[in-house]
């Protein structure tokens, strides 16, 4: 595990290499900064090279980075995050069971607000009502753990708010143009780029702590997804937001991601939730269609015609209007 906060060699390397570029920066002059002796300097260097930095090393002039490493360690995120509160501390596993496990773990120590988690790579990986999610390397697996504090009725605002910020967020930094479907899912051309899920723990009508779990398809062949995902839940198609053979910063959008959902977060903490709703509504593919919702309790077809202020879906049939809190949904062909 790697963090943003306990500085290790590694990482002040990095600073330190970042800092020099684009020019060659001595072996020498690394050994005296960091107090480490050459041999040490050249064992940490074959180190980051191995976790996938790119380092030139020319003999008299020394080390020099390659730029734009695309590497979602923690001192790379923190690296230019603009947020107050969400990845104040950030925890980076290679492989890990779920993200959302260690972010519940995290919920029981204090000063934790805000802490982010993210792997490489997920082993189990897991959606709502426990169905798998696949998560191999080339995503972007994280879970963000928060302790607002309002009222249990705003949890349902959190699929929606932050698939807002992250439809947003690959706007602004790939350029690709994302749908909304209700509730928690982001997609490209109708099929499934990314989803959500939100645990939460409410505690005498209060949230105690909501895990925020986002599942992104950053550079993975669809293929490989497909392929594990048993034939009875392939429900919808799968997507990648960066094709093979192309490129595209997974940090730029972490970082961009993180400062939208903290923007939103605000919003909901002084209580002004109309615009997310407004700018969930202009991103959405659910509203206005006739849709299937299967629930826990059974399923229900209607015609989607809102979203109400605590992000409950607004489902219309036979002349009356009943609100939806969660649930999987189709569209009629
Ligand atoms: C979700 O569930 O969409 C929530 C996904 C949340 C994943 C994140 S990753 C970080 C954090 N740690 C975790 O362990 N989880 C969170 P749901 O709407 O229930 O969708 C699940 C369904 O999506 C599955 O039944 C599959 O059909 C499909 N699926 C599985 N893996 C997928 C993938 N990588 N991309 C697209 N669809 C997938």
């Amino acid at each position: 595990m790697y963090t943003s906060f306990d500085q290790t060699t590694l990482d002040k390397i990095v600073t330190l290499l970042k800092s020099g570029q684009p020019e060659f920066l001595s072996g020498e002059k690394l050994s005296k900064t960091l107090g480490l002796s050459r041999a040490a300097v050249w064992k940490n260097i074959k180190k980051l090279k191995s976790i996938g930095y790119k380092i030139e090393s020319k003999q008299n002039a020394g080390y020099k980075l390659h730029p734009n490493t695309n590497l979602l360690f923690p001192w790379e995120i923190s690296d230019g995050l603009q947020t107050g509160i969400i990845g104040g501390k950030i925890y980076y596993f290679d492989v890990i069971d779920s993200t959302q496990n260690f972010a519940l773990e995290l919920s029981q120590k204090p000063h934790e607000n805000g802490s982010v988690v993210i792997a490489e790579r997920q082993t189990q990986g897991r959606g709502r009502l426990n169905r798998k999610w696949v998560s191999p390397k080339g995503g972007i697996w994280l879970s963000i753990l928060l302790r607002p504090n309002f009222e249990p009725s705003y949890t349902s605002l959190f699929p929606m708010l932050t698939s807002l910020a992250l439809s947003v967020a690959i706007e602004k930094t790939l350029k690709i143009k994302t749908g909304l479907k209700w509730p928690n899912d982001v997609t490209i051309n109708g099929d499934k780029v990314a989803g959500i899920l939100i645990d939460a723990s409410i505690e005498s009508n209060k949230i105690d702590y909501l895990v925020i779990g986002v599942g992104i398809n950053f550079k993975i062949k669809p293929d490989k997804i497909t392929s594990q995902i048993k034939t009875g839940q392939k429900k919808y198609g799968i997507a990648t937001l960066v094709k093979q053979g192309k490129t595209g910063n997974p940090v730029k959008l972490v970082q961009q991601f993180l400062l939208e959902l903290e923007l939103h977060y605000n919003n909901v903490i002084s209580g002004s939730t109309g615009n997310i709703r407004k700018e969930w509504m202009k991103r959405s593919l659910t509203i206005g269609k006739s849709v299937t919702i299967t629930t826990t309790s059974g399923t229900i077809k209607g015609k989607a015609v809102g979203i109400d202020k605590t992000g409950a879906l607004l489902l219309s049939s036979r002349g009356k209007v009943q609100r939806v809190l969660a649930g999987d949904i189709s569209y009629k062909k």
